[in-house]
């Protein structure tokens, strides 16, 4: 598959070089459907505080619409989840994710909210007590990327990407632009 292109000039980026690899480090394209929601919340559903989901221009980095969610208390009940249609994954595959995201009220010394990784087995149970997340602060208004990596359990068939918000924090986040590959093999580092 394609190596697509934002993810394969952020490998070449100057603060990875400490990061020694035996060969280039290349991706494969996972399919997300809908990564920059240009196609609204297809691909992507809402399970909890779905007023609190809006996608708008107001909140888009790149083409016509953004992400934005809204937790307006601490309240857990006020807690935002948007997860995404399943991704096939293969077992101890390396997965790299990133997207770009911007605070400009939020509050939260752990994050306003963030994005995790999810991995399911072929029963759909979920594999991994403590998923794989990053939080998004507040930038003051300014657009970050960032990136998690992560590799699949030896049972995991499928993944999810999930967006939210956080219990002890509120505010507003813009999420855009998501992208997650498949580090390809023999990219690893020799000794
Ligand atoms: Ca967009």
């Amino acid at each position: 598959m394609k190596v697509p292109r934002p993810l394969a000039s952020l490998l070449m980026a100057p603060f990875l070089s400490p990061v020694v690899f035996a060969a280039p480090l290349t991706l494969e394209e996972a399919p997300l459907a809908n990564p920059g929601f240009e196609d609204k919340l297809q691909s992507w559903k809402v399970r909890q505080n779905e007023p609190g989901v809006q996608v708008e221009e107001a909140a888009a980095r790149s083409g016509n619409f953004g992400l934005r969610i809204v937790d307006e208390s601490e309240a857990p009940e006020d807690n935002i989840l948007i997860t995404s249609d399943p991704i096939p994954v293969e077992p101890f595959g390396e997965y790299l994710l990133t997207f770009w995201a911007r605070s400009e009220n939020g509050s939260g010394v752990y994050g306003v909210g963030g994005a995790e990784i999810a991995f399911f087995d072929a029963e759909g149970n979920i594999l991994t007590s403590i998923k794989p997340a990053l939080p998004v602060f507040n930038t003051q208004g300014k657009w970050v990327r960032h990136i998690l990596g992560t590799t699949a359990p030896p049972a995991a068939i499928t993944m999810v990407i999930r967006v939210t918000s956080y219990t002890t924090s509120k505010g507003s986040i813009d999420f855009d632009d998501f992208e997650i590959g498949k580090v390809a093999e023999g990219a690893a580092a020799k000794p």
